[in-house]
């Protein structure tokens, strides 16, 4: 089989189908080669300096591991001086990062995860950076958090990497979605996968269920129905699997179909969530959707949610298109939890 590194397969788009502008093809290259340098980190776990807490909190209250602060650090050293950016903004950092001034500004902005799932570092699971790209809109001098509060259908690509078995990076800039494995012989990202699809029916969930009597009564009712598998309502048995990693659990959805929840809970109420809108919901809404699935917050499709703020939070259902449409019905069927998603469609 002929192998299509991502240079080669990024230089084709471009060339044939005229999709990818090369201030975004410089930019997905140069995530790319970060996030090799990340694998790098994350493969050397306990011989290399980088397990355990840093002792800092991000600006959601959460302890930072090593890891966290390495990857985040890893991602903007190597996009600040491409030409290709005009800003950044990480889940890691309070305010957005501004591409200094003696470097040229370019017309996009980056978003990122650093690292996705830093609960499962220390203990050998895998984790992943997930980004998205947006363009900065109008002629305006500078940017400010305002130029990124754009709903997530106008990220220009979006995608993640996964650290696991394998290293792969998954990537969609809005005509599919395409994997490529890293060959660590050579250091290149290959072709793997194209037209990746998730089959619209599935009989796997993925959802903490140590959450399920804090859950609102569509999710709940929804969860309850497939544990009582062939003799319930849905007349099949179902599957579970929950790895605490948004990037595996979505990777797997990709690879084999199935539904991930990560749904509002009482427990804080004025919280619509508990993952980040702008940073993992929005890139993995826009792969899904590529894939064929769907994602929406229970009402509303995520990528119509008008962010009012970087670090936003949402309620969050995808994957395989009939599912994730059933547990919206049934949201719209009761019409609960309405008061408790601050992001509104726009
Ligand atoms: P993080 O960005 O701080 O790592 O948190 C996000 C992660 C997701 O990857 C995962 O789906 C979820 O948190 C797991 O949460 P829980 O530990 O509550 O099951
Ligand atoms: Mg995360």
């Amino acid at each position: 089989m002929k192998r299509i590194s991502l240079t080669q397969y990024l230089v084709e788009q471009q060339r044939e189908h005229g999709r990818i502008p090369s201030q975004l093809r410089l930019l997905i290259e140069v995530v790319a080669r970060a996030c090799k340098r990340i694998a790098i980190s994350v493969n050397k776990g306990a011989l290399g300096d980088v397990m355990g807490s840093a002792d800092t909190e991000n600006v959601q209250g959460e302890v930072q591991k090593k890891l966290d602060v390495i990857s985040n650090e890893v991602l903007i050293e190597a996009n600040e001086w491409g030409g290709h950016l005009a800003a950044m903004a990480s889940e890691e950092m309070d305010t957005i990062h501004l591409v200094p001034n003696r470097y040229p500004q370019g017309e996009y902005l980056l978003l990122f995860d650093p690292l996705d799932g830093s609960s499962n570092i220390d203990v050998n699971v895998s984790i992943g950076t997930i980004f998205s790209v947006l363009r900065k809109v109008g002629h305006h001098h500078g940017v400010s958090e305002q130029d990124f509060l754009q709903p997530g259908r106008f990220q220009a690509a979006a995608g993640y990497c996964i650290y696991g078995p394998q290293t792969t990076l998954v990537l969609t800039v809005g005509d599919g979605v395409a994997m490529f494995t890293l060959d660590r012989e050579t250091g290149s990202f290959v072709l793997t996968e194209e037209n990746v699809q998730i089959p619209a029916d599935t009989k796997e969930f993925a959802v903490n269920m140590s959450n399920l009597r804090h859950w609102a009564p569509p999710v709940k009712r929804y969860i309850e129905e497939c544990l009582a598998g062939k003799d319930g309502p849905r007349g099949k048995d179902f599957n579970m699997r929950w790895i605490a990693s948004m990037v595996a659990d979505v990777h797997r959805i990709l690879c084999r179909g199935g539904i991930f929840m990560y749904p509002w809970d009482k427990r804080e109420p004025e919280k619509a969530g508990k993952l980040r809108l702008m940073y993992e919901a929005n890139p993995m809404a826009f792969l899904v959707e590529q894939a064929g699935g769907m994602a929406t917050n229970g009402h509303d499709r995520i990528m119509d949610l008008q962010p009012g703020k970087l670090h936003e939070r949402v309620s969050v259902i995808l994957g395989s298109k009939n599912e994730v449409q059933r547990v919206t019905d049934y949201h719209r069927d009761t019409g609960a939890e309405a008061a408790s998603q601050p992001a509104q469609a726009a």
